[in-house]
């Protein structure tokens, strides 16, 4: 059973009016609602910043990716563990499918088509996720594989969806190897020029996607799209 301490902060946790508070305030209540994996609080905080004025962007950036980044020392230094951490990311995910129309939003022609996955054994999935709003914002047909995407999933995406780019994500020093294995095989099968191959996700560096071969490291998702539209510029220009 709770103790009253317990009843007390949840009741004041409750009592918050999120509408009531300046927007300095509400992205601190934010990110603590998102640490403590508050999905309804999370996506009512991303509406009033959105009915604010602010852009989708902005409040990615400043609301959600830094309140995770708050939970990544947190889980680092033991303090969470992956119950609370889940629970988080569900919270994140809540707030992701508001703004995922108005970060998916173009009126443009489809740019090109990009297969995307995490690669084997490795779960993480929210900047893989956000890696694709933006391509689609930025006019990019996305093919989401989802998580532990091995690679004959990930060829036979290729075979069937015959995309212009492969793009791979990895959170783990463990799994971001396994990029080289699909780009291997790629080689292997005489593939490797028929795609682009973009690579991303938080242990890796432009230094480990040039020695796993891929045509681009991308820092972060809105340096994905940019990279990605370049990439097939080039290519298109090339070929002309
Ligand atoms: Co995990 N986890 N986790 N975790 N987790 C990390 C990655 C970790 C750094 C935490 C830590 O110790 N500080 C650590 C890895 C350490 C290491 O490898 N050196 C870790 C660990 C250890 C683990 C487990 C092993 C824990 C355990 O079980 N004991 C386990 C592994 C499970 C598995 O995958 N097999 C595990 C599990 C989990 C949860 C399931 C609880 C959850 C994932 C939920 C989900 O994704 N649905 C989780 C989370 C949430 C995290 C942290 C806290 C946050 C990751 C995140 O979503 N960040 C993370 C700590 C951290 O990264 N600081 C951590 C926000 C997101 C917007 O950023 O994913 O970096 P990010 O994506 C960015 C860029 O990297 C880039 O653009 C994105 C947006 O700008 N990008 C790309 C990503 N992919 C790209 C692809 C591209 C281009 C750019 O092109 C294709």
């Amino acid at each position: 059973m709770a103790d009253a301490a317990t009843v007390d902060s949840a009741d004041a946790d409750e009592d918050i009016d999120l509408s009531a508070l300046d927007d300095d305030d509400l992205i601190a209540q934010m990110h603590d609602d998102l640490y403590d994996g508050l999905g309804p609080e999370i996506v009512e905080g991303t509406e009033l910043l959105l009915g604010r004025g602010w852009g989708a962007d902005k409040v990615l950036n400043e609301a959600l990716v830094e309140a995770m980044r708050i939970v990544g020392i947190d889980f680092r230094d033991g303090i969470l563990f992956v119950p609370e951490v889940l629970l988080a990311a569900n919270a994140m995910k809540a707030g992701m499918a508001v703004l995922r129309p108005l970060l998916a939003e173009t009126g443009a022609e489809p740019i090109g088509k990009i297969v995307i996955g995490t690669v084997k054994g490795d779960i993480h999935d929210i900047g893989k996720n956000l890696v694709g709003m933006m391509l689609e914002g930025a006019g990019f047909e996305v093919v989401d594989l989802g998580i532990n995407t091995d690679v004959d999933e990930f060829l036979g995406a290729l075979a069937e969806h015959r995309p212009d780019i492969l793009g791979m994500s990895a959170l783990l020093t463990t799994t971001m190897p396994y990029m080289k294995v699909v780009v291997d095989t790629l080689i292997e099968q005489g593939l490797r020029d028929d795609y682009l191959v973009i690579v991303g996700g938080a242990p890796l560096n432009q230094e480990f996607g040039e020695a796993v071969g891929a045509d681009a490291y991308c820092r972060d998702a809105a340096v994905a799209a940019e990279t990605a539209t370049d990439l097939i510029k080039a290519r298109r220009a090339a070929a002309a």
